[in-house]
């Protein structure tokens, strides 16, 4: 089996190549990424010789670049995004070319290549904003309602590639998870700034009141989900993927790192809002529960502490990509 990852030097598709290739090792691997200031190698460096991976630095943007690493491929895995909310309320552009126009030249290529599956890793922020005093949850019915470029962009997307479905008859599957944290996630997310805000005793940024209510799930219980939808999952289907049974706040989480980090509350900085901020997700995983027999196998308060400790002991990491363009970002999103 030979799979073309897009997006593989990012967070979740790092942890995802390393996951398949210890799960299956008999299998070909192909990284295509453009290695935006969210792609990293280094996270890599554990399979980089093994004669079953191999790596395209290239743009999904670039047609003949897609097409070269379509050859021979059975499944596409596709990572490849531009993913922070707050950069596409900055500059929305990356977002529309990368994530709608990107997955557009996917989709032509993996028709023409005759691909056999086309696995799409999308976000359940496309679904909107819940509100707090609400008990709902989104589920596979509920109504597109995205609110940030971000979120439009992969709406966007979705609907492209059911669209290459229904009209195309190409073999695809989509997932939207929630808040993905662990390992390798670049250190502009809310928990990883937290942990590496603190290990540089620096305050942790709060956006407005801190009620805000996000699920979260640890990124390989994502990446076992993606495993059984491509393995098992119906062609044509989407599958939400989350973690949490219970809401929990933003303020509530950092105040968790806080004391599994021995500090106290001083570091909570309230800043202001994020534009367009969505007040509350929450998951309804039960389709893939029932059809796939999934659930999340790591709990957030036991992880969330294994992945302080990664931040501990992976500082040369962390601190290589907080340095010159990670600083001037900082500067402009929170001031000095
Ligand atoms: P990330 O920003 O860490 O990584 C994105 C990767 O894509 C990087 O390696 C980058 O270099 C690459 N890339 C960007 N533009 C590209 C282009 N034009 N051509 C080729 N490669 C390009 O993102 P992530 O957090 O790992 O997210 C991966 C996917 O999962 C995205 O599609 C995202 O929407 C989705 N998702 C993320 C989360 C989360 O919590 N992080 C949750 C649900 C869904
Ligand atoms: O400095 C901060 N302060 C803060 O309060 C940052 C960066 C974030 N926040 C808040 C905003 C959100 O309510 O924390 C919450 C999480 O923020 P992010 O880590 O930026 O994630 P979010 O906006 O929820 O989107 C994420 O989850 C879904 C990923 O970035 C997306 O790629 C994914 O699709």
């Amino acid at each position: 089996m030979k799979l073309l990852v897009t997006g593989g030097a990012g967070f979740i598709g790092s942890n995802f190549i390393l996951y398949w290739m210890k799960k299956y090792p008999q299998d070909q691997i192909v990284n295509l990424d453009s290695l935006t200031y969210a792609g990293n190698l280094e996270n890599l460096k554990e399979i980089e010789k093994n004669p079953n991976y191999s790596f395209i630095h290239g743009d999904i943007c670039d047609l003949d670049v897609v097409e070269r690493s379509m050859v021979g491929v059975d499944w596409v895995v596709h990572f490849a995004a531009e993913s922070h909310v707050d950069r596409s309320i900055k500059e929305p552009s990356p977002f529309v070319m990368t994530n709608v126009i990107g997955t557009h030249f996917l989709l032509d290529a993996s028709l023409k290549n005759r691909v056999k599956k086309f696995h799409h890793i999308s976000t359940d922020e496309v679904y909107g904003s819940l509100n707090l005093s609400d008990q709902s949850k989104f589920n596979e019915r509920t109504n597109y309602n995205p609110r940030s470029p971000y979120s439009a962009s992969k709406a966007g997307s979705d609907h492209l590639v059911r669209a290459y479905n229904k009209t195309y008859g190409l073999p695809i599957t989509i997932t939207n998870c929630s808040n993905n944290f662990g390992p390798y996630q670049f250190p502009e997310k809310f928990i990883p700034l937290a942990i590496t805000n603190i290990l540089e005793n620096k305050k942790v940024p709060v956006y407005g009141d801190g009620l805000y209510v996000r699920d979260w799930l640890y990124v390989l219980d994502h990446c076992h989900a993606i495993d059984l939808v491509l393995n098992k999952g119906k062609v044509g289907e989407t599958y939400l993927v989350g973690g949490m049974t219970n809401d929990i706040s933003n303020l509530e989480v950092i105040k968790k790192i806080l004391k599994i980090m021995g500090k106290d509350e001083g570091f909570i900085e309230h800043v202001k809002d994020r534009l367009g901020h969505d007040r509350r997700y929450a998951v309804d995983w039960s389709k893939i529960k029932n059809e796939l027999g999934w659930r999340p196998l790591h709990n957030f308060d036991e992880w969330l502490e294994k992945t302080v400790e990664w931040y501990k002991a992976n500082e040369k990491w962390w601190k290589d990509v907080k340095t010159g363009a990670y600083q001037e970002y900082y500067k402009e999103q929170y001031g000095s």
